[in-house]
C-alpha cells in the first residue's frame, strides 16, 4: 500500500497520530505537499463523508476523523506555503451567534482547505460585529456562516446586514449552510448561495469565486 493510501486509511481508521507520523515520512520522502493533501488527506475525509451520509458512521467517528484531517493538515500546511503554492481565495467561516456547533463548519474548513482554499476560521458563537472586525482585517473573497440551530438562523440575516452597513458587502460572496438552512433560506436573506454539505461548500465556493 503507497503512503498516501496509508494516509487516507488512517483517516478512516481514525488515526490522528498515524496520519501526523505518516504525513511526515510523505514530507520526508519528497511527495508534494499539494499531492499529500488531495491524494491522501482529503481522500480520506471524503470517504468519511459519504459513509456519515449513509448512516456507515456516526459523530463520533466523524469527529475523530476531521482531527485526523485537521492534524494532518497542520503537519502540512507549512509546507505547502514553502512550495510557492498560491491559494485559490480566502474564506473566512464561522458558527453564527448564539450557536457551538462547529463539527459540519470544521469538515467544510477541512474540505475547503484540501481544495487549495485560505481559511479563517472566526470559531463559534460569532456575532455580527466579529464577521464585521475580521472582515476588515482579512479581506476574504467569501464569508461562510454556519447555523445548527433554527434560533441562531435569524443570525445569518443580522449578520448580512451589519456587512452591508459596514459598506463590505459588494466585496465579497457570502454563502450559509448548516442542517436547519436552505437554498431558499439563503436567497431571502440576501446571501449568494447555500451548500448542503461541504462538498457543495467547495463546489459552491469555486462558482462564485469563477463568476
Ligand atoms: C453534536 C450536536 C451537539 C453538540 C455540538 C458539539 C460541537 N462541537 O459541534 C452539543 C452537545 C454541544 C450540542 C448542543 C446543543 N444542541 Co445540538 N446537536 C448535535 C447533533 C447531534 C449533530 C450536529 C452535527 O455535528 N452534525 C454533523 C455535521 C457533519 O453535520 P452539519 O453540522 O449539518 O454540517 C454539514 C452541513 O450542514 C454543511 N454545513 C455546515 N455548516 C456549513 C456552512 C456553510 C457555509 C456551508 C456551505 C455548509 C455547511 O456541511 C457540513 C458537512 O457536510 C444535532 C442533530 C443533527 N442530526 O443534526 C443536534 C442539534 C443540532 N442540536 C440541537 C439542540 C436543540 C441543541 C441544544 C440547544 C441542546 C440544549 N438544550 O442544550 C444545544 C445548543 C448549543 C448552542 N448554543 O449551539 C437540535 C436543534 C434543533 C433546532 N432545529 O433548532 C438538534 C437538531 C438536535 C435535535 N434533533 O433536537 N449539540
Amino acid at each position: 500500500m503507497s503512503l498516501l493510501e496509508k494516509i487516507k486509511d488512517s483517516i478512516i481508521e481514525m488515526e490522528p497520530e498515524l496520519t501526523v507520523e505518516l504525513t511526515q515520512s510523505a514530507l520526508a520522502e519528497g511527495i508534494a505537499p499539494m499531492e499529500i493533501v488531495a491524494g491522501g488527506l482529503i481522500s480520506g475525509i471524503e470517504i468519511v463523508g459519504v459513509k456519515f451520509k449513509n448512516d456507515e458512521v456516526f459523530l463520533p467517528e466523524v469527529m475523530m476523523s476531521a482531527k485526523a484531517f485537521k492534524d494532518g493538515f497542520a503537519a502540512v500546511s507549512p509546507k505547502l506555503k514553502d512550495s510557492g503554492y498560491e491559494p485559490k481565495g480566502r474564506v473566512l467561516i464561522s458558527s453564527v451567534k448564539g450557536d457551538i456547533h462547529d463539527i459540519g463548519k470544521n469538515i467544510v474548513i477541512a474540505l475547503l482547505q484540501g481544495n487549495g482554499y485560505e481559511v479563517h476560521d472566526a470559531g463559534v458563537d460569532a456575532p455580527p460585529e466579529r464577521f464585521v472586525d475580521m472582515v476588515r482585517e482579512i479581506k476574504p473573497n467569501v464569508v461562510g456562516m454556519s447555523a445548527l440551530l433554527t434560533t441562531t438562523m435569524a443570525f445569518m440575516r443580522d449578520t448580512v446586514s451589519a456587512l452591508k452597513d459596514a459598506g463590505l458587502r459588494d466585496s465579497l460572496k457570502i454563502i450559509v449552510g448548516g442542517a436547519p438552512v436552505s437554498a431558499d433560506f439563503a436567497k431571502e436573506i440576501g446571501a449568494d448561495g447555500y451548500g448542503e454539505d461541504a462538498g457543495e461548500a467547495v463546489d459552491l465556493v469555486k462558482s462564485l469565486l469563477a463568476s
